[in-house]
């Protein structure tokens, strides 16, 4: 029937019944992810209407200047999934240590890892930002959550997705069947499947790179961003440069039209030599959808999901998007 779409509820319904993975557990954990992302989306329409812009004065785990709008969407997330009763634990991109469900609360096997608010530095110029979680289970014995439940490899995931604030409210996510998109219609207040199956292109005509950073890359760096702006590259001709400054929603673009996404290492920062990326809310989710999508997510050198993380804040390089262009990085980045 026209105008009638697929809720993301039937989604979830429909592929629970297919694959024995996606439980009612992971239904409800996503229940909520949702209802956190509506009042999140609700506050980021109106953020340049009301003081929830602009900075609160403090400073997150990462030395960055916290603004009053990713802080609010880490405490919904927090305050919201700590009552999904699915979860023992979380870990936010703006917590310094990992936040366990208060015993008092319903508890689950599952743990979240999300950042709250990817590229919030756009929040003030009305650009795209996005919500980035992942979901694993619990493997250590017992009811106790250690560290190293987080300190996974990103194979490990179950689950993982964003959801981008921009002219539509979107979520995108993957249980390990594939990758499907939804778009919220805000008359009904549901996310409808828009997107279903989205296959990255083999090789896209976009490359993103933060080119301010040129003079702190290493020589392997500096040609193969070179590589994608010249006439020898495989399509014979420069890709274009679109850099959004939000890594979800750079990811996105290449997701659906192709193309390559890069954040290497520079020294920049001595306390960043691995570049400013996090590997547990930034690289191991966005790769894991990559690859359900055919692409591909390196560090330059390895499979991004190989990866074991060995602290809850790592950063690593970044070369992530179509298939063709990540191995064509990687190679010229494997280089000496
Ligand atoms: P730069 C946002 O802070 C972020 O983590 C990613 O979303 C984005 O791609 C990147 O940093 C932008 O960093 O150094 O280019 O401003």
């Amino acid at each position: 029937m026209e105008g009638i779409g697929i809720s993301v509820m039937e989604h979830l319904l429909l592929s629970q019944r297919e694959s024995p993975a996606a439980t009612g557990q992971f239904t409800r954990l996503l229940t909520e992810l949702i209802f956190s992302a509506k009042i999140i989306a609700r506050e980021v329409k109106k953020a340049g209407l009301v003081d929830i812009l602009g900075l609160t004065g403090d400073i997150n785990v990462q030395g960055e200047q916290v603004r009053k709008l990713d802080d609010f969407a880490n405490r919904v997330l927090i305050y919201r999934m700590q009552r999904c009763g699915v979860l023992c634990a979380m870990a936010s991109e703006e917590n310094a240590d990992i936040i366990e469900v208060p015993e008092d609360m319903p508890r689950g096997s599952y743990l979240l890892v999300f950042d709250p608010l990817d590229g919030s530095a756009n929040i003030d110029v009305n650009v795209n930002i996005g919500t980035i979680f992942s979901i694993y289970r619990k493997v250590s014995e017992g009811d106790t959550v250690r560290l190293s439940d987080f300190l996974r490899t990103g194979l490990e995931q179950v689950a993982a997705g964003y959801f981008l604030y921009g002219p539509s409210t979107m979520l995108v996510y993957s249980t390990g069947d594939g990758v499907s998109g939804f778009t919220l219609d805000p008359s009904v207040g549901e996310f409808l499947l828009s997107h279903p199956k989205i296959v990255m292109p083999e090789r896209g005509k976009t490359y993103s790179v933060n080119e301010a950073n040129e003079m702190y890359w290493d020589e392997r760096t500096k040609k193969t961003v070179a590589f994608f702006k010249s006439n020898q590259n495989e399509r014979g001709k420069p890709y274009r440069a679109r850099y959004i400054g939000a890594l979800v929603a750079d990811f996105h673009r290449n997701l659906l039209e192709g193309g390559i996404f890069m954040y290497p290492a520079d020294k920049k920062d001595p306390a960043k030599p691995r570049g400013k990326l996090r590997i547990l809310c930034e690289a191991f989710p966005l790769a894991f959808l990559a690859e359900q999508a055919g692409g591909a997510a390196t560090d330059g050198a390895m499979r991004i999901l190989e990866i074991q993380a060995k602290t809850l804040h790592e950063r690593v390089p970044l070369f992530i998007g179509s298939k063709a262009d990540v191995e064509t990085a990687t190679r010229l980045m494997r280089q000496i």
